[in-house]
């Protein structure tokens, strides 16, 4: 028996919508992973394991080969960059947008645009392809407060059904991209485990053609 391909993916709604998508491709782990604490788990099927990591760790198991295979969003990638991955499948799940927000009020500043985000290098290329200098604030969560409390004019964010932002005050602004989850690939593991990596891959594309979710993207990206 080789050693099990490894899927890194992310615990919280990444992982509640692959599941029902890696059931479809005989993958169901052994333990609830919503409640187990072992952060491998083993799955009923012997040449695949599951590590349940934090979102923004994905890439990075893959691209450095601690998993062979991963589960990231598009808000991630383009954040990190896909370098050392190929991305070969666009999962159609835990969609949302990413936009640019504010209060819908706010006169403009007579200052640079000051923009909180986790996502500071998105935000950077979004203003400089609109040649605006903005000033960068780095968040880790709750952009949404930022503008409540005069940390910032604008929040980069995920968005999915508004009532966050509505909750807060805050209207969508500008779209910067349509986010959903890729299945990306460590490119070593591609050239070396190349029929176990393209079978899975296969079995996976074909769960997704059966949930009636939008298939491959066939491109690879660099
Ligand atoms: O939670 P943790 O700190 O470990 O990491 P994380 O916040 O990155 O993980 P998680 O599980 O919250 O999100 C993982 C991934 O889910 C993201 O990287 C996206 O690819 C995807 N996703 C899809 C979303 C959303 N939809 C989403 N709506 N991630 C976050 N949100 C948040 C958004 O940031 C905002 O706070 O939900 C809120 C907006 O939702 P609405 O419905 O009120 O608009
Ligand atoms: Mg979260």
């Amino acid at each position: 028996m080789p050693e099990p391909l490894t899927i890194a993916v992310s615990k919280g709604r990444i992982l509640e919508e692959a599941l029902p998508l890696l059931a479809r491709a005989g993958i169901v782990p052994r333990e609830d992973p919503a409640r187990s604490r072992r952060l491998v788990l083993e799955t009923s099927r012997a040449d695949v394991r599951l590590l349940v990591i934090r979102a923004a760790d994905v890439p990075t198991y893959v691209r450095h080969g601690a998993a062979e295979l991963g589960i990231a969003g598009r808000d991630v990638l383009m954040e990190q960059g896909s370098e050392g991955l190929y991305e070969p499948l666009d999962l159609g799940i835990a969609r949302c947008r990413m936009m640019v927000a504010g209060r819908p009020d706010a006169p403009a500043p007579q200052r640079r645009l000051r923009v909180a985000t986790k996502y500071v290098n998105v935000t950077r290329r979004h203003y400089a392809a609109k040649g605006e200098q903005v000033e960068l604030i780095k968040l880790y969560g709750s952009m949404e407060l930022a503008p409540l409390v005069g940390l910032a004019d604008r929040i980069v964010d995920l968005v999915d059904t508004g009532r966050t932002l509505a909750a807060n005050g805050l209207v969508p602004l500008e779209h910067i991209a349509d986010v959903s989850s890729r299945l990306v690939v460590n490119r070593a593991a591609m050239k070396v485990r190349h029929r176990e990596v393209r079978a899975l891959v296969a079995d996976l594309e074909a769960a997704v053609a059966a949930s009636g979710a939008p298939v491959a993207e066939g491109a690879a990206h660099g």
